[in-house]
């Protein structure tokens, strides 16, 4: 009785076995293409000076003209990238902002956060900080990316060091001025 139980399960072993091997071609190039559409999902753009942080581009330095933005940026997908402030296209000549957008194609995009630029016109001055100040002390949040922005040492924490290193550029800007 034992005996046969045994070849009952081992059959049925072998023909579970035999089934998968049948799907196991099938199995893997579903897991090929789901990886495949994953990679191109993630990695529209990808770039070593910057950082693609939850669709928003972040350690970009104020100041930074477009063109020597895109030049920085690598477009992994067969289609134009083109960075829009609202509906208008930025010329290459024009300055980095916060809040500007990277579309790729149709289905890409990517939110501009410009190092310490919260008010969004591309340049630090005293503007930065008292939006710094608003949201510190809670009377007006800022939203993203021009909170990303904030976070001058991309910890992913708004802190005084952050606070800090804002006074610090505006103040060099500004002599250096
Ligand atoms: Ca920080």
């Amino acid at each position: 009785m034992k005996i046969k139980i045994r070849m009952k399960v081992i059959v049925a072993l072998v023909v579970l076995m035999s089934v998968l091997l049948v799907f196991a071609p099938a199995v893997s190039v579903f897991a090929a293409t789901q990886n495949i559409t994953a990679i191109s999902s993630s990695e529209a753009i990808t770039t070593t000076k910057y950082e693609i942080r939850d669709g928003i581009i972040i350690r970009i330095t104020a100041g930074t003209i477009l063109s020597q933005f895109l030049a920085n940026i690598t477009n992994n997908i067969n289609s134009p990238a083109i960075v829009y402030s609202g509906n208008t296209k930025v010329a290459d000549s024009k300055r980095m902002a916060t809040g500007m957008v990277l579309k790729v194609g149709k289905d890409f995009s990517y939110k501009i956060a410009v190092q310490g630029d919260a008010s969004g016109d591309g340049v630090l001055t005293a503007m930065d900080l008292s939006k710094f100040y608003l949201n510190y002390t809670s009377v007006k949040a800022l939203k993203s990316p021009y909170l990303e922005a904030v976070d001058m040492n991309y910890d992913g924490q708004i802190t005084s060091l952050d606070l800090n290193q804002l006074k610090l550029l505006i103040v060099g800007l500004d002599v250096s001025e």
